[in-house]
């Protein structure tokens, strides 16, 4: 049923091209099966659970399922799928909470530790792998007491090498995508060390490929102690995301993580200003003040900072991802977004400009000015933008006026714009997201959410952003 986007998801999250298929195939189950044992400890012996009649692979999905915010079901179905296929870490996942660690014995007692490149890929030049593992490291240095000196002959404590399949250890790799690296936590011998699969394509900071930095980086928290984090927005998610080396900042989900085991970095240099550590958006915020929202293709998106939520008409957990793990051509920080129903299009603003995507997927030409909407060019930005199907209009607010565009003329209509307040009864404070959903037109400001009849005008409820954007934090 939801097959179309997710095939546009699958060839986003691991580039490839990508055929319409919805069913959950034999080889779908036997790839599920060997990634729940290798990733959710998936064993063959008859558990308690087993004798009560709820088999191991069940359980297994759903704590899979909940760990990926996605639909807990606890059965293999194309989303679920979808998730398994990105690729990723080859490390195990563990608890279902934000930043984890190995335990509190699994960390370095020396502050000084030592690192050793043992070999190099042939997709970048030696000094690009070089700065890409030391700036890999800095990003833990900066926020502990840790340092980490390089050394060239004998064993370090963090061995690093580039391997392919079986390369010594007791887990190979698979070839190109699935996992792309591993790493084994603080102990003696192999403990610390990490291995880069080379059959993965690993770049120095372009898109095309597997950025060595962000993957080092994540590998190098496990190195130092640190587990898999549920949050979307660390380094420590399991998934691999892209994100610009150049701007990199550890997000604080890590930098709790980390300091848990050894504190803050005391000796800091006062002179160098640190940007603070992304914090990823709290559904239970109830002050939180969204940025977007849209349908997209029957779903309910929501969009805060770098990151969105989806929902399901029927699930009651959202699922939080990046804007980029999607729409990687897209912005952040959006100021409206809108579904156009009738052309298949959902549309993102940001200041003067506008992108299209078809799905996922996006649409020549684009971004375009804001201006090729008809807008006057007095309009800086908009705050808000809604699809109504009946007419096939978008709204777009800015300020305390609206302007009606037709879809499908591509005009602006005339006579406009408006006062938001003479056709929204109640609302006079700034718009800040708008959206149509089952035939409610839904006007947020700030925390709140008005809800109207568009033919009426009339306010049916005030109601706040947890209406459907639940808070699953319990
Ligand atoms: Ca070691
Ligand atoms: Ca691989
Ligand atoms: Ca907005
Ligand atoms: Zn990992
Ligand atoms: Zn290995």
């Amino acid at each position: 049923m939801r097959s179309t986007s997710l095939c546009i998801l699958l060839s986003l999250a691991v580039a490839v091209y990508c055929e319409p298929v919805s069913e959950v195939t034999v080889q779908d189950e036997g790839f599920a099966e060997s990634y729940l044992k290798k990733f959710f400890n998936l064993t063959e012996e008859r558990g308690p659970s087993s004798r009560r009649g709820i088999s191991p692979v069940k359980k297994k999905l759903s704590e899979m399922q909940r760990f990926y915010g996605l639909q807990i079901t606890g059965a293999l179905d194309t989303d679920t799928i979808a998730m398994m296929k990105k690729p990723r870490c080859g490390v195990p996942d563990g608890n279902i909470a934000r930043f984890s660690t190995f335990g509190s014995n699994l960390k370095w007692e020396e502050k000084s530790l030592t690192y050793r490149i043992e070999n190099y890929t042939p997709d970048m030049s030696t000094s690009e792998v070089n700065d890409s593992i030391e700036k890999a490291l800095e990003v833990w240095a900066k926020v502990t007491p840790l340092r980490f000196t390089r050394v060239y002959t004998g064993t370090a404590d963090i061995m690093i090498s580039f391997g392919r399949q079986s390369h010594g250890d007791y887990y190979p790799f698979d070839g190109r995508d699935g996992t792309l690296a591993h790493a084994f936590a603080p102990a003696p011998g192999i403990g610390g060390d990490a291995h880069f699969d080379d059959d993965e394509t690993f770049t120095f900071r372009s898109n095309a490929g597997y950025v060595l930095f962000m993957v080092a980086a994540h590998e190098f928290g496990h190195s130092l102690g640190l587990s898999h984090s549920d949050d979307p927005g660390a380094l420590m998610y399991p998934v691999y995301t892209y994100r610009n080396p150049d701007t990199f900042v550890l997000p604080r989900d890590d930098v709790n993580g980390i300091q848990s085991l050894y504190g803050p970095n005391l000796v800091k240099d006062p002179s160098v200003v640190e940007p603070p550590a992304p914090i990823t958006p709290d559904a239970c915020d109830s002050t939180m003040v969204l940025d977007a929202v849209t349908t997209l293709r029957g779903e309910m998106f929501f969009f805060k900072d770098s990151f969105f939520w989806r929902s399901y008409p029927q699930s009651r957990s959202p699922q939080q991802s990046l804007i980029t793990n999607f729409w990687p051509s897209a912005p952040v920080n959006i100021d409206a977004a809108y579904e156009s129903q009738q052309s298949d299009r959902i549309f993102f603003f940001k200041g003067r400009k506008v992108w299209a995507f078809r799905g996922y997927n996006p649409m020549r030409g684009y971004p375009k000015r804001l201006t090729s909407f008809g807008l006057p060019k007095t309009v800086k930005k908009i705050d808000a933008a809604l699809y109504d199907v009946q007419s096939g209009k978008t709204l777009l607010f800015a300020g305390i006026y609206y302007f009606s565009y037709d879809d499908a003329r591509q005009t602006l209509d005339q006579g406009l714009p408006k006062r938001i307040d003479r056709t929204f009864s109640g609302l006079n404070k700034k718009v800040t997201a708008a959206f149509q959903y089952r035939g409610f037109t839904y006007i947020y400001s700030g925390p709140y959410m008005f809800e109207y009849d568009l033919r009426t005008g009339r306010l049916f409820r005030v109601l706040r952003n947890s209406y459907f954007l639940r808070c699953t934090n319990y």
